[in-house]
């Protein structure tokens, strides 16, 4: 396969032979401003704080916001007590775990699988896919024959704990999947690092006992996760339909393009969410994160309950988000 880099010079190339004038777009250039405070780490929910520990390992080892947001992630997908990330993960209604996870970094690099079964680092085989494929995405049982193929191994991601809970659900349950504000604990990660390069992952098994195939929010680019090294980050978390059909992190991104604050631009995103659920929002949840180049943080929920950990060179919390109801 070619890697990204051989694939952009061969339609370089091929453009240049067929007289288009048309060329495949460049990778950015860095443009970067060390960042006031230095770096940070912002992570969806208080098991973010655990990932936000394993991104800061990576930064003092030298990586950079990538590595870091990278090593998070797999931080939250070996956790078996997280019953919505990787290893122990709830499955859909037919008792598959299937995977989503994106990786984005501040030059509009991106990588991202879904709906893929039997790895416990979606978000390093995210990361494979960016670096390794002229592609941004890969699906099912497209995206396990490249994860073998990269030399990945596959493991049984369904443990005990999860089975009983599917099975438990199936003696009540009509198979009409039903998002709660209780049953979301996707990992959304964020980074700034020393040189001030922006990064963003994101990883999750998804809605408990949804339909076989669905695929949410979290391995969308632009949905749950957008990055512009220019701008800024944001993440979500929740109910990945209500975050696909705003595209709430191309949405808060753009908005902090236009001059709104990470928490104005949060606000905003979550006001739009809110537009379809009148008086009350019953039991949608949806949560955003957002940081700018100058580790300004921004949090925003539709309800309450949503936390995130943060982490820099003074703090290493967990925080109660702000909601509109
Ligand atoms: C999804 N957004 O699949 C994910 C679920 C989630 O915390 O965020 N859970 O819809």
């Amino acid at each position: 396969m070619p890697s990204r880099r051989q694939f952009l010079t061969t339609c370089t190339l091929a453009g240049a032979a067929l007289g288009t004038g048309q060329t495949a777009a460049a990778p950015r250039m860095d443009n970067l401003q060390r960042p006031p405070e230095g770096p940070m780490i912002l992570s969806t929910w208080n098991f973010g704080q655990a990932a936000n520990a394993a991104a800061w390992q990576a930064l003092s080892k030298g990586g950079q916001a990538l590595d870091a947001v990278e090593q998070g992630a797999r931080q939250a997908e070996s956790d078996a007590d997280n019953m919505s990330v990787g290893l122990g993960g709830l499955p859909d209604r037919d008792g598959h775990v299937t995977l989503d996870a994106c990786i984005m970094d501040h030059r509009l690099e991106a990588g991202s699988v879904c709906f893929l079964e039997d790895f416990e680092h979606p978000v390093s085989v995210a990361r494979k896919v960016m670096e390794e494929t002229p592609h941004v995405m890969l699906s099912g049982d497209g995206a396990r024959q490249f994860a073998l193929e990269q030399g990945f191994e596959t493991r049984d991601l369904l443990t005990d704990r999860a089975r009983h809970d599917w099975e438990e659900w199936r003696k009540e349950a009509q198979y009409a999947p039903k998002a709660n504000a209780e049953n979301h604990d996707t990992l959304g990660i964020l980074a700034l690092d020393h040189e001030g390069r922006l990064a963003g992952a994101c990883t999750t098994s998804g809605m408990a006992f949804k339909l076989h195939g669905r695929v949410g929010d979290s391995p969308i680019i632009g949905a749950a996760l957008y990055v512009d090294g220019d701008v800024g980050a944001a993440t979500a978390t929740g109910h990945g339909e209500y975050v696909m059909r705003t595209l709430g992190g191309f949405l808060v991104v753009e908005l902090m393009r236009q001059g709104y604050s990470p928490q104005k631009a949060c606000e905003e995103a979550i006001e739009r969410v809110a537009r379809g659920l009148g008086e009350d929002p019953g039991e949608i949840q949806v949560g955003y994160l957002a940081l700018d180049t100058q580790g300004r943080l921004g949090a925003y929920s539709v309800q309450s309950g949503f936390q995130y950990a943060v982490k820099d060179g003074q703090r290493d919390q967990i925080i109660d988000c702000p909601s509109r109801y």
